[in-house]
């Protein structure tokens, strides 16, 4: 689930509506107005108390040394993301990077890499794909990739050059629209799990619902029929 919230009270009260249906809570950590991490410490709490992965979409992009200092500094966000995603444009030493700032405080954690985008016009072509997958076959801290959850075509062509011993996470799903603002499209998520998706990444369909938790609910259950169709 994508909590795309400005607040940490906002967010702590979306982690509980929804928590029971999600597997994870994706952040943008740089969005939120007040944060501190006195405060943050409230929605890793509540994670916690959920059994809820915490996911920070970073989109780490920058040379391993810079990367692993960006898992610290005001966010610190290798004291408490489970899981963090990053390009590969600058290669496959981001990933070296990110593993080793959750070495230095001793935990470890997952890197999803971004091996297509669901953004109209985006850049990351078939042949990016196909190198980011090799660096993720690569290294153990890669568990898998976001892929464009809009597109079946897109979602079987990385499944397929990705294979079965990783994950494929899908944003770009809703199951009213088929455009959001600013260049997001959507597709089904029905149609995105039967394509290979493992994990539907749902911003607007839940935290913009008037019925949060009935709404992570119908996700929910959308992909696990879907699966059971596979
Ligand atoms: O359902 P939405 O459109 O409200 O939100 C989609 C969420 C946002 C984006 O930052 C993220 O998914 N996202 C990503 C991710 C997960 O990395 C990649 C992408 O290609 N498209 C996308 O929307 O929080």
């Amino acid at each position: 689930m994508a909590a795309d919230l400005p607040n940490v009270n906002e967010l702590v009260e979306l982690v509980t509506e929804v928590g029971d249906y999600v597997a994870a809570i994706k952040t943008h950590v740089d969005m939120v107005e007040d944060f501190s991490m006195d405060e943050w410490t409230k929605v890793i709490d509540a994670a916690k108390e959920r059994g809820v992965l915490l996911f920070e979409d970073r989109k780490f992009a920058d040379i391993g040394r810079v990367a692993q200092t960006q898992m610290g500094g005001l966010y610190d966000i290798r004291s408490w993301a489970d899981i963090v995603t990053s390009h590969s444009v600058s290669g496959p030493d981001v990933v070296d990077g990110i593993a080793a700032a959750w070495e230095g405080v001793e935990r470890i954690g997952g890197v999803l890499l971004l091996a297509q985008m669901s953004s109209r016009e985006n850049l990351l072509s078939q042949s990016y794909a196909k190198r980011t997958v090799e660096f993720g076959e690569a290294s153990p801290h890669v568990i898998g990739y976001i892929a464009n959850g809009s597109s079946s075509v897109e979602i079987e062509s990385l499944r397929s050059m990705a294979g079965s011993g990783k994950l494929v996470w899908t944003p770009g799903v809703s199951l009213t629209a088929a455009e959001g603002v600013l260049g997001q499209r959507y597709g089904n998520p029905n149609d995105a799990v039967r394509a290979g998706s493992d994990g539907v990444i749902v911003g607007t369909g839940i935290h913009g619902s008037g019925d949060r938790a009935g709404a992570a609910r119908e996700y929910a259950s959308a992909s696990w029929e879907a699966l059971l169709e596979r």
